[in-house]
């Protein structure tokens, strides 16, 4: 086809698959009905893509997923652990329940390890492969797929997770010796690859696409021996006869000197990300021969308009380099830069949005379109054209005194002075005991609080009404921590839906969707607010909730916000100025948040920055300079703050090991990590020589409502106590408690008080 696109969302444009998914897992409808049901999501998917415009043989990739698309590759292989063997049917297949048992665990088991996809803000389930892992064919669910969209009328392109991606990701189960990699059974699985490919050309398929994103990201091997691996995998499977033709995409980056393995493999056409990084150049493109190109010129990740004139010069510097490397330059495809399942579905029903504004965006459907226009060379009606700059140059992007702000700072804006006189100055003020007890920030999000917003959202109920409604809810946060004994407490977050969406309903220079939901993992979603100008902050934001809290009780309050940084990353993030300098537009507003925190007595300020890992670059050559501007907008954030002000922060997933001097350069006096899942690693990592401030391991995880006993968790205090030292240990949960029941919140934490109470004892004794 001239056009295509990677993938496109699963969720539906009316979440219709968390909708689905939810009331089969609560047993409010049967298997039936959630496969009538995900059948005509599919359907619909379908004709929706046709409509668009996605005619052609094979131009529709079969993307769909009832959860994860890695764990749908791993299921296809039976790449599962042997912990979960019950899930192997005794025909050797993984049926739907199974599929979710992987995913969401059983009584018995924890589910899968969740992490997050590239950088993104999606999450795949990791792979666990061992020696011993008995890879066959566990699904037929490729062929079938393509057998359906036959019956809709529609030759499919059938779409899996490569090979070498699905092995990179992949982590040795806990039974492999010490030593063993899961590429060890690079041979073995892609026998059962050539198997899946053989099914679907008895299907019928013309094509099939292989996703190989771990080539865009530097990884544990090296260039050369991954380009060694692009040919065993690529290479061995191409070089088989009962296969349809092959598509090798390669998203979220370019590949650099990893094309000529992919172009010399075998395989019919590569996928490249033609909207980040350089290009690929003649040289790289010397073995193209009859390979297609497809040239991912539409970005697939953001939500903006493609800039007509540049993707079209793109697209013909593309052509000319393919043309002179003895190519076919009228066999380039033009596609999406990556799939279109971290967009929204589309535009058409955000009929709030400014019309300005509106005129420079583009969700998963309009992309879908710019991509056919692209490729046919039509201009599409009523299109805004010229420079994204100008098109954007509308009320609410330029702010004056926003940048006026920004271009006064200067290295003594970051500065906090030295932390032993801070950390004496907050041992004073706050007078906090060995192994203080807190939790990250959110409690339960109890069925009348979550109603009370949508009431108030909807008009229903007055403001006056809503704030003794987030007042009820406050006060009765505080009593429990107080009855729970509980040492710095919090006011439980109950006006916040989502961490991010609520700060950016709270800004200026944010838009907010009414329907614009993506897939963050399996059900859950997010819809990520728009950041498309200056930002600045029109009135204090936290400070009431916080001050209301605060006079309740004897204890610290900890005040709570939201990072800079992990409010770009789960935002859609203007792109006409770089990402650093909008973080410090957030940053300034954070910190005027921080300084009317501290006026209304609040001592104790946490700036979460979860996402600080997620936005790292892919590749190491690009890391130090993210890092840098992460860094230095969340110092702008904080640094404002008194010495007497401890200022805490938290982070999530437990990768660290790549940014620990980062958490470090952040110079918070407190830092939360999430680490129950890890089982130590994290803590581990930390040297305490280098690392010198307060750390809180995450001491249980907080994804599974499991409650952990008082022995377990003293049990890891007493390991971290080893590790980090009694002085700076904090014991907390893993993470926020927003998604889990009372019940289990109650016990958990009354469990974690007393283990802290434990250790702390020992500790005073010198044990
Ligand atoms: N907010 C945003 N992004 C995130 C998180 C977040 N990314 C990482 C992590 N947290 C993802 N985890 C979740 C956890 C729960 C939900 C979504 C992402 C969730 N969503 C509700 C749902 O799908 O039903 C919708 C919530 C709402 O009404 O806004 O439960 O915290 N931005
Ligand atoms: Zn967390």
């Amino acid at each position: 086809p001239a056009a295509t696109i990677v993938g496109y969302p699963r969720i539906g444009p009316d979440r219709e698959l968390k909708k689905a998914e939810e009331a089969a897992w609560a047993g409010r409808i049967d298997a039936a009905e959630f496969a009538r049901r995900t059948r005509e999501l599919r359907r619909a998917t379908r004709a929706r893509l046709v409509e668009l415009g996605l005619t052609a043989p094979a131009a529709i990739p079969e993307t769909f997923s009832l959860y994860d698309q890695v764990l749908d590759a791993a299921v296809s292989i039976g790449a599962v652990p042997s912990r979960f063997s019950s899930v192997v049917e005794a025909d050797g297949t993984i049926g739907t329940d199974g599929y979710f048992t992987l995913a969401r665990g059983s009584a018995e088991q924890p589910p899968l390890e969740m992490t997050k996809w590239f950088d993104t803000n999606y999450h795949y389930l990791v792979p666990e492969i061992g020696p011993d892992t008995d890879l066959h064919v566990a699904s037929h669910r490729l062929a079938e797929l393509f057998r359906e969209g036959l019956e809709d009328g529609v030759t499919s392109r059938p779409v899996i997770v490569g090979p070498l991606t699905l092995l990179l990701l992949a982590k040795a189960a806990d039974d492999a010796p010490a030593g063993f990699d899961p590429l060890d059974r690079v041979d073995d699985a892609v026998a059962v690859y050539a198997e899946l490919l053989s099914e679907l050309a008895a299907a019928g398929a013309p094509w099939v696409q292989l996703d190989e994103p771990a080539l865009a990201a530097d990884q544990r091997i090296g260039a050369d021996e991954l380009a060694r691996l692009v040919e065993r995998t690529a290479g061995a499977l191409a070089a088989r006869t009962d296969r349809p033709r092959i598509l090798v995409t390669t998203p979220y980056g370019g590949i650099g000197d990893l094309l000529p393995a992919l172009l010399g493999s075998g395989v019919e056409a590569v996928h490249v990300d033609a909207t980040r990084g350089d290009l690929p150049t003649s040289e790289q493109l010397a073995g193209i021969g009859d390979v297609q190109l497809v040239a991912g010129l539409v970005e697939g990740r953001s939500v903006w308009r493609t800039d007509e004139a540049t993707a079209a010069a793109r697209l013909a510097a593309l052509r000319e380099r393919v043309e002179a490397a003895g190519g076919d330059p009228a066999a380039v495809v033009v596609a999406t830069s990556v799939s279109l399942q971290h967009v929204p579905h589309t535009l058409e029903r955000e009929s709030a949005l400014p019309a300005e504004l509106v005129a420079t965006l583009a969700f998963a459907d309009e992309k879908v379109a710019e991509v056919v226009h692209l490729a046919t060379g039509e201009v599409e009606p009523g299109r805004v054209d010229g420079p994204r700059s100008v098109a954007r140059d509308f009320p609410g992007v330029r702010d004056q005194a926003v940048r006026d702000r920004a271009a006064a700072l200067t290295a003594a804006d970051l500065e906090r002075g030295d932390y032993a006189r801070r950390a004496a100055a907050q041992q004073e003020a706050l007078g906090l005991p060995v192994l203080p007890t807190t939790t990250i920030g959110s409690f339960p999000q109890v069925a009348e609080v979550r109603r009370a917003r949508a009431d108030h959202t909807a008009g229903r109920l007055d403001d006056d009404g809503y704030v003794a409604a987030m007042r009820a809810e406050i006060r009765r946060v505080i009593e429990l921590q107080e009855e729970l004994g509980l040492d710095v407490l919090v006011h439980g977050e109950p006006e916040r839906n989502d961490m991010v969406q609520y700060f950016a309903e709270n800004l200026d220079g944010f838009a907010t969707t009414a329907h614009g939901w993506v897939q963050s993992y399996g059900s859950r979603c997010t819809r990520p607010s728009i950041l498309f100008g200056d930002v600045s902050r029109p009135a204090p934001i936290t400070v009431d909730w916080a001050a209301y809290a605060q006079s309740l009780t004897d204890k610290p309050v900890k005040g709570m916000l939201t990072g800079p940084v992990t409010i770009l990353a789960w935002s859609f993030v203007r792109d006409d100025q770089s990402l650093g300098e909008t973080a410090d537009q957030v940053a300034l507003a954070l910190r005027d948040e921080v300084a009317d925190l501290e006026a209304a007595g609040i001592g104790i300020v946490q700036v979460d920055e979860p996402a600080l890992r997620e936005l790292l670059p892919l590749r190491h050559g690009d890391q130090d300079a993210y890092l840098a501007w992460s860094v230095d907008a969340f110092r702008l954030a904080t640094a404002g703050a008194a010495p007497a002000t401890q200022i805490h922060t938290h982070l999530c997933y437990s990768e660290f090991n790549e940014v620990i001097d980062a958490i470090d350069a952040l110079d918070a006096d407190v830092t939360s990590i999430e680490s129950a899942r890890s089982r130590g690693e994290v803590v581990a990592a930390i040297d305490p020589e280098r690392f010198a401030r307060g750390i809180g391991p995450g001491v249980w995880d907080i994804h599974s409502p499991r409650v952990p006993g008082v022995d377990e968790i003293a049990e890891l205090l007493t390991a971290a106590r080893a590790a980090v030292g009694a002085e700076r240990l904090w014991a907390n949960p893993d993470c926020g408690l927003k998604t889990r029941g009372y019940e289990e919140t109650r016990a958990s934490l009354a469990h974690l008080v007393e283990a802290a109470a434990r250790v702390r004892a020992g500790a005073l004794q010198g044990s």
